[in-house]
């Protein structure tokens, strides 16, 4: 089953999500089709974020550019249109929840076994001074009968049902991080072929890093342990390196060892990120990565969703700092 790990740098991602398919006999590709629309999806923003320069400062140039009949748009609003095409055109997508619509959209294929949740541009401060954003998203089969109406209860499964989850950075290059919960790949867009390129095969995150992330000016509204956490984490010298677009300072975590922190606040009590299209998805990446990812409390995966849009506080990165960080919680 981990024939996937040993293709070699260099594979495409169609070959490598073939490759994947015979190795499940009784996969039927649905899944393989719904990762190539994403990885195209995700090919037409970047795509536009390359050219959000030149579209009159991230909004419209009225040049046609635009998704049809939607001038006058703002890239994250662009990225959401365009996935949620790609999805309905796809057809292997019966419904999906994104950051920025309020309800489930159904994409009209009620016949199709899988449901979505994506956060189509995180990041959004980011977007209009140029630095690293992201896509993220979470794939789970339905629960609900073929042929029905997805529902709430599809989307309300629990982290640990998620069957892929993906993120792409659009940083410095573009990749796109990738699990169905066999390990976790990298695949590098190389701009020239328009393809994804495999570049970091089973990625592992290093149990300990000398990096910390997060919004410091919030410090004092933290928890006590987890200002004695950073305390410490200064006391021993180490980097503090925050981008504000969660897959970035994920991703180079990811690579390099360290910790992302999200915790409650003054104002925001629940934390900022989004459970179902934020936290469930890295966190799902981050353990097949031999990471971890926690509330405080609990495993992130391990939280029972109510709401599609509930938030929830976020620690993840290398496993020691996050059981550190766990012990500092539970000394007080
Ligand atoms: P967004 O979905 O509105 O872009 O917000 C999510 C982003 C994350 O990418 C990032 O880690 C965090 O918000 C930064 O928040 P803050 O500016 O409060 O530090
Ligand atoms: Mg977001």
């Amino acid at each position: 089953a981990l024939a996937n790990l040993a293709l070699p740098v260099g594979t495409t991602l169609d070959r490598y999500i073939m490759q994947r398919q015979t190795a499940f006999p009784y996969a039927t590709g649905e899944l393989s089709q719904l990762l190539r629309d994403m990885a195209l999806a995700s090919k037409i923003i970047n795509r536009e974020i390359n050219r959000a320069g030149l579209m009159d400062i991230t909004g419209s140039a009225g040049s046609g550019n635009n998704v049809q009949g939607e001038t006058q748009q703002k890239l994250d609003v662009v990225a959401n249109i365009r996935f949620i095409r790609a999805l309905k055109n796809g057809g292997e997508v019966c419904a999906l929840i994104s950051e920025e619509d309020e309800d489930i959209i159904h994409t009209g294929n009620d016949n199709a076994k899988y449901v979505v949740a994506i956060d189509p541009l995180d990041g959004s401060s980011n977007i209009d001074v140029n630095v690293s954003i992201g896509t993220i998203f979470s794939i789970y089969r339905r629960i609900t009968p073929v042929g029905s109406k997805a529902t709430l209860a599809d989307f309300l499964q629990g982290g640990d049902q998620q069957v892929a989850a993906g993120y792409i950075l659009y940083g410095s290059s573009t990749i796109l991080v990738l699990t169905t919960g066999e390990g976790v790949s990298g695949f590098t867009y190389d701009n020239s072929l328009g393809e994804y390129i495999l570049s970091h095969p089973n990625l592992r995150q290093p149990r300990a890093g000398q990096i910390f992330s997060c919004n410091d000016g919030n410090e004092a509204d933290y928890p006590i342990p987890v200002q004695a956490y950073l305390r410490q984490c200064k006391q021993q010298r180490l980097t503090g390196r925050y981008i504000g677009s969660l897959v970035a300072d994920f991703h180079r975590n990811l690579i390099k060892g360290g910790i992302y922190l999200y915790p409650q606040t003054a104002r925001l009590p629940e934390g900022k990120l989004r459970l179902l299209y934020e936290c469930y998805p890295m966190a799902f990446i981050a353990e097949q990565a031999g990471g971890r990812a926690c509330n405080g409390e609990q495993r992130i995966l391990a939280i029972a969703p109510t709401s599609l849009h509930q938030r929830s506080p976020l620690f993840i990165g290398s496993s020691d700092m996050i059981n550190q960080l766990n012990g500092m919680s539970l000394n007080g």
